[in-house]
């Protein structure tokens, strides 16, 4: 019975070692059949839920309280150790209702001496006001932002985990903006916005910074979440959204990377593609209904959060970044 069992388990181990070795690439490829070939790792989805956990442990991360300071720190660090170097924008930004915000924009890059890069952007901040809930007392609290806000950053931290330890071919920059959520409700003042990103696409701009592409995360941990052709990445950059719905679909996750055009949404994305040039998209889950019935309001918890989304948007951006030569 054990041998049976030894043997089974040798054959498996020889198969798996075969099946890896075929797709090895760079260093670890020209060695003889004793030589241990390196598999890489996939998209682990359930430590994408953890990230998006902890951070919702430091209470809201809305702009000047503790908790942003807190899970700030925990970002910077987090990226760190898993080996990206780290950059740090801290700006004060005058936000419309005349505050004054202290803004972190957090970048995490991979292969830094590489020209060809590719930039990975999702918001870490929370909105201060639940403006949607259907409770009135609960408007003027801020969100828990597990999908709006953590949910991204849950998914980037676990690529720049991968990215860690097995380096992609071109660089990449991940960019955890702040205060994408401070915006001024009803009122289509697009600038009140996206403060951080419009401050880091200046920047980017006059600095002469470059990528091949940019992609934005947002809400992408609900349920049967929907990601349709959203309008503005579809005007900036419908080769990128190409690039990456095919990846998607080609990978099973059809039902979440719908083939249809919907809406046009003033995100991230917008002020990357206008200020800075770089033609990006957004993966950001809406549907007719729109951004979900717990969108801004204090339901933003992780029982809206899917791993099996997470899984479907990470395994699919990892594979768009392995894929760039
Ligand atoms: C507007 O509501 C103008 N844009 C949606 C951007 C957003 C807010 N993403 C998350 N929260
Ligand atoms: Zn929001």
């Amino acid at each position: 019975m054990r041998k049976v069992g030894y043997c089974i388990c040798c054959i498996v181990m020889c198969f798996s070692l075969i099946q890896c070795g075929s797709g090895a690439k760079g260093s670890h490829e020209s060695a003889g059949a004793e030589t241990p070939v390196f598999c890489p790792p996939p998209f682990d989805a359930d430590s994408a839920y953890i990230h998006i956990r902890k951070q919702l442990q430091f209470g809201p991360r809305i702009p000047n309280s503790q908790a942003h300071e807190l899970c700030g720190d925990y970002l910077e660090n987090t990226l760190r150790r898993f080996g990206a170097r780290v950059e740090v924008q801290r700006p004060l930004i005058k936000a419309w209702d005349g505050k004054w915000l202290k803004c972190r924009n957090i970048i995490g890059s991979y292969n830094v001496n590489q020209k060809e890069r590719v930039l990975l952007l999702t918001h870490w901040d929370c909105r201060p006001w639940a403006d949607n809930d259907p409770n009135q007392t609960n408007r003027h609290r801020p969100v828990d932002g597990a999908n709006d806000g953590a949910s991204g950053v849950g998914v980037l931290l676990e690529v720049a985990r991968q990215l860690g330890m097995q380096n992609p071919q071109i660089g990449v920059d991940i960019l955890l903006t702040d205060l994408e959520d401070y915006g001024r409700p009803e009122s289509g003042d697009e600038e009140s916005w996206c403060l951080g990103t419009q401050y880091w696409a200046k920047n980017a701009q006059e600095k002469g910074y470059k990528a091949r592409f940019g992609i934005l995360l947002d809400m992408v941990g609900a349920p049967n979440a929907s990601f349709p052709l959203e309008g503005f990445s579809m005007q900036y950059a419908p080769d990128v959204v190409w690039k990456v719905w095919s990846v998607g679909q080609s990978l099973g996750y059809g039902q979440y990377f719908r083939n249809d055009r919907l809406g046009m949404i003033t995100d991230d994305h917008v002020f990357v593609n206008k200020l800075a040039g770089i033609p990006t998209i957004d993966i950001i889950h809406f549907n007719e209904q729109g951004f979900g019935s717990y969108w801004h309001t204090s339901d933003d918890g992780m029982q809206n959060i899917s791993v099996s989304t997470l899984r479907a948007v990470g395994e699919t951006v990892l594979k768009v970044i392995r894929e760039e030569k």
